[in-house]
Order: C-alpha cells, then sequence, then structure tokens
C-alpha cells in the first residue's frame, strides 16, 4: 500500500509541495498518494484576491489579506521559481515588482503544467487533525455538501499560512471612535480613504504598503503611528510619523509625546498569528513571526513528531523558491531519501538556528541567513539549484532603492538569477500606474 499524505492549503507552500511529488512521478520514481485540501474554491492561496472581508459564504473565517492594487512588495527576482522562470511563463521577461495578478497567473502555470489540479479537493477546510496508532486522522468539511468526514493519512503537512488571522490590539477609546477601525488583514480598497486622513498603527510591511496605496490613491494624509522605531523613509509632505497612540477620543488620535491629531480611519498593521485551531494540541506549533521557527526541524518538520511538517511558517524575506526548497526536503524525507535524527539532534538544530539568527545584527544578516537556510535544504535534494548569493545582492539592492525613494522603488530592475536577463523597466512610474492589471502590466 503507497503512503498515503495529507498538505493542508494550496497556496504557494501547498502547491510548491505538489509540484515537488509531481516532479518526481515525472521522473519516473513511485510516490505517495497526496490528497491536498483547499477551502478556498480556488488556488494560489492569499494571492487569489477575494472581494470578502469577515466570513465567507460558508461561515468560514476568509483567508485573504491581500487586496487591490498590491504590487509585490520585493523584486520578483528574489522569488522566482527555480524549475519554472518568469520568461517560460510570460514568453519574456518582465519588470520586476508585478501586481498580484501578474504573480497570480506565474503561480498558476507552474502547477497547471504540472498538472496537479485533481489531487486538490476544494471547499474543503481542514477541522481537526489527530495522532492515534501511528497515523494521522484528518477530519474535514466538505463546505458546499455540508458534510464532514474523516480520512486516515501517514504524513500531515500544513501549509495553511500565517498571514492570515489578525492580531488586534485594542486602544482606550476605539468603542466610540467617530470613524472606522479596522486591521489590516480587511483592508481592500484604498479608494475607500480618499481624501481622508488616516492613522496606521504598526511599522513594517503591511504598514508600509497600505499607508503608500493610501497616499497613491489620494488620501489627504498619512499618519504612523510606532511601537519601537519609525520606518524612516524619505516620505511625501502629508506623511508623518509619530509615537505610539495612547488612546483616541471622538475623532482625535493621542500619542505617547503628547501629541494628537483628528483622523477619519485607524488601520491596525499590527501583524498576524500563527493560529491552526485544527490541530490536536500536541501537534499544534506554536511560534513568533521570525526566521527560526519554534519546535520546526530543518524549519519544517515537528521535532515532537517528525511524521508531521509544516511549511512556510518563517517569518519571510524569501518566499516562493523557499517554499520550493521545503516542499523538495519534504517530500524525500516522506520518500525515505533523508533520514531523519533523534529527537536530541531535532531540538539542538532548533536551537543552532534559533541562536544563528539571533546573533545576527540588521537586515542584511537576515537575508543571508535565509538564503543559507536555502542553499542548505537546496543541497540535500534535487531542486535545481540556482544563484542564491544573486538573490540576496537583488534584496540588497530592493533596500537600497528603498531608501532612496519609498515612492519609486518600484521602477527599478534587476537581472533574473534563473536565466540572467535584465528585467525591463516598466513603461509607468508606479506612482502613476493607477491600473494594476494584467493586461497592462505585460504591455512592455
Ligand atoms: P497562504 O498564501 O496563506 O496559503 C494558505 C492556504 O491554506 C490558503 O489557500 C488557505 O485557504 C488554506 N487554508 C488555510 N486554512 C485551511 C484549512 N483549515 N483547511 C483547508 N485549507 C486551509 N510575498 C511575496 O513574495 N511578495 C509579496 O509582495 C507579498 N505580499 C504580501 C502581502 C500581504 C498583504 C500578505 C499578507 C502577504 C504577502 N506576501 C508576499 C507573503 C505571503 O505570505 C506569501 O507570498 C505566500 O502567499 C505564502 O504562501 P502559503 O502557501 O504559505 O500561505
Ligand atoms: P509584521 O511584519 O509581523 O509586523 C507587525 C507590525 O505591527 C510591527 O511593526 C509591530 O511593531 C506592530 N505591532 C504589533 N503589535 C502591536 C501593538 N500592540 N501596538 C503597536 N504596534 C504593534 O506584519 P505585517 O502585516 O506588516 O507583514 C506581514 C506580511 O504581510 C509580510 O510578510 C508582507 O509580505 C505582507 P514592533 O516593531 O513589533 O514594535
Amino acid at each position: 500500500m503507497p503512503k498515503r499524505i495529507a498538505i493542508i492549503g494550496a497556496g504557494p507552500s501547498g502547491l510548491a509541495q505538489l509540484r515537488a511529488f509531481q516532479s518526481a512521478k515525472q521522473n519516473g520514481e513511485d510516490i505517495p498518494e497526496v490528497v491536498c485540501f483547499e477551502k478556498q474554491a480556488n488556488w494560489g492561496g492569499l494571492w487569489n484576491y477575494t472581494w470578502r472581508t469577515g466570513v465567507d459564504q460558508y461561515g468560514e473565517p476568509v483567508h485573504g489579506s491581500m487586496y487591490r492594487y498590491l504590487w509585490s512588495n520585493g523584486p520578483k527576482e528574489g522569488l522566482e521559481f527555480a524549475d519554472y522562470s518568469f520568461e517560460e511563463h510570460f514568453g519574456k521577461q518582465i519588470a520586476s515588482y508585478p501586481p498580484r495578478a501578474v504573480l497570480f497567473d506565474y503561480i498558476q502555470g507552474r502547477v497547471e503544467k504540472a498538472g496537479v489540479r485533481d489531487w486538490i479537493r476544494f471547499e474543503t477546510a481542514v477541522r481537526r487533525v489527530e495522532f492515534e496508532d501511528g497515523m494521522f486522522s484528518v477530519t474535514v468539511k466538505d463546505l458546499p455538501a455540508d458534510n464532514e468526514y474523516t480520512e486516515t493519512f501517514d504524513h500531515v503537512i500544513c501549509a495553511s499560512g500565517h498571514f492570515s488571522t489578525p492580531n488586534v490590539p485594542e486602544f482606550p477609546g476605539f468603542d466610540s471612535f467617530k470613524g472606522r477601525v479596522l486591521h489590516a488583514h480587511d483592508f481592500r480598497d484604498a479608494l475607500e480613504f480618499k481624501e481622508q486622513d488616516i492613522l496606521i498603527v504598526g511599522t513594517s510591511y503591511s504598514a508600509e504598503d497600505i499607508g503608500s496605496q493610501c497616499w497613491k490613491y489620494g488620501a489627504k494624509s498619512i499618519t504612523v503611528s510606532h511601537r519601537t522605531a519609525a520606518m524612516g523613509y524619505d516620505w511625501p509632505d502629508n506623511w508623518a510619523e509619530v509615537p505610539l497612540l495612547t488612546h483616541v477620543d471622538g475623532k482625535t488620535a493621542h500619542f505617547k509625546d503628547g501629541t494628537s491629531r483628528d483622523v477619519d480611519a485607524v488601520i491596525l498593521c499590527t501583524g498576524y498569528q500563527h493560529h491552526f485551531p485544527f490541530m490536536a494540541e500536541d501537534l499544534r506549533l506554536k511560534t513568533a513571526n521570525r526566521l527560526a521557527t519554534a519546535d520546526l526541524y530543518k524549519g519544517v518538520a515537528w521535532a515532537h513528531n517528525p511524521a508531521l511538517f509544516y511549511l512556510g511558517m518563517q517569518d519571510q524575506w524569501f518566499t516562493f523558491n523557499m517554499f520550493d526548497a521545503q516542499a523538495w526536503w519534504v517530500r524525500d524525507a516522506i520518500m525515505g531519501k533523508i533520514a531523519m535524527p533523534s529527537k536530541d539532534e531535532m531540538e539542538a538544530d532548533v536551537a543552532d538556528r534559533v541562536a544563528r539568527e539571533d546573533a545576527g545584527e540588521d537586515d542584511y544578516d537576515a537575508i543571508w541567513y535565509q538564503g543559507d537556510y536555502i542553499k542548505e535544504l537546496i543541497a540535500e535534494t534535487n531542486y535545481p539549484s540556482f544563484d542564491v548569493e544573486g538573490a540576496c545582492k537583488a534584496f540588497k539592492a530592493w533596500k537600497g532603492h528603498k531608501k532612496q525613494g519609498i515612492m519609486t522603488f518600484r521602477d527599478n530592475g534587476y537581472a533574473s538569477v534563473m536565466t540572467g536577463t535584465m528585467a525591463p523597466k516598466h513603461h509607468t512610474p508606479w506612482v502613476d500606474a493607477l491600473d494594476d492589471s494584467l493586461e497592462v502590466y505585460l504591455q512592455n
């Protein structure tokens, strides 16, 4: 009897896992039976845009955190698949910061070519994963049929993402605020905030990008409140960085330095939780959003029971090709090509990763740390080797370009580390490019 493998989620991580198994099959290997459960009606994870917020048509929490007019926040040269280049997909090289629809199309192209759609049970939400007598029992709900059922598997690979369940702090006065309070998870269209004064809490990617979007689509002013440190970019004139919000009173937001300003909306860009309510307590990952996750040997195998794997649970500089490196490694561990060490050795590996991350001093150390992690994993599998160092250098250049101009960095281009081809300059500067459709983006 072949082994049975359950994959939870058909986002970029889950799809990487499907492609990893399919590529082994293509090479003539006997692969396990693979079943991927995806609660949405289509694949692509966060890249599968939905207008919905709150709950979906079945009462399930909406997974999507992406919004209209989202363009890649880092260069595509850092995330390109080593087995499926942008040039292969689009028939030409494209500019470096594609909008969401373009990246969705690229992600989809590889798995359409691989022919793995039949391996996915769509609109099927995983409800419960338990481990008994050496097997996992996985209880799922077929949402349209309103029918729950349980199947058993030898391995479970959890690829359900960790930028979907919002971290929502409360500030005094929110209950009587005379405007709108929302989390980044529920932000969909910057035009909603046109001509408004908006307050953003947080200083990471969501804060920077949602603030920039609101600015681009005509907000009157942007105020960003920080807990730890200001972002420090050279912002436009109607943009201010202020200390942490203490409370709101009517429409007035008050900050730690005693200053205040009137705002129409508060957007909490305060991050997300690793949230796995369907995992039994002894299987549930509990980790901070960092590069060295807790309890995962090689960043993927659950050290307390290495028949269980988690993909993509790290904070992310690298994304798609890191998920690939992980998926190829997990495939080979499951297929017995990679030996699992003792529990003590796995725990020592986790501790070593944490210590090495903690020893890093800045974002550049973090980028190279994650690059080294990818190199380590792909050296142990047949995932096509690529110039990871070159991708790290693209990230370094990207950070430099952001310092030079936070509203112009997306106008730069970089060379592909897969094909060597230089990205063309995009036909329209990002600040003027209001149409984010695939058709318009590809008009180079
Ligand atoms: P996800 O994309 O979250 O996919 C997880 C999948 O699991 C989803 O399809 C979900 O429906 C499914 N699922 C969850 N729970 C269940 C369940 N119980 N049962 C069945 N299915 C379930 N990365 C970049 O490289 N560039 C960017 O520009 C970029 N921008 C981003 C912008 C935003 C606003 C956010 C939130 C993230 C962004 N990211 C970006 C990072 C993003 O995390 C990755 O690109 C990628 O989507 C992660 O893939 P994943 O498969 O691990 O998770
Ligand atoms: P991140 O990167 O986890 O950042 C969370 C931010 O929220 C960070 O600036 C935190 O500040 C801030 N935060 C968290 N809790 C609070 C409270 N209670 N008060 C004030 N500020 C707080 O999440 P993002 O959503 O920006 O990015 C997630 C992904 O989405 C990312 O991969 C992108 O690609 C898109 P801190 O610095 O800890 O003080």
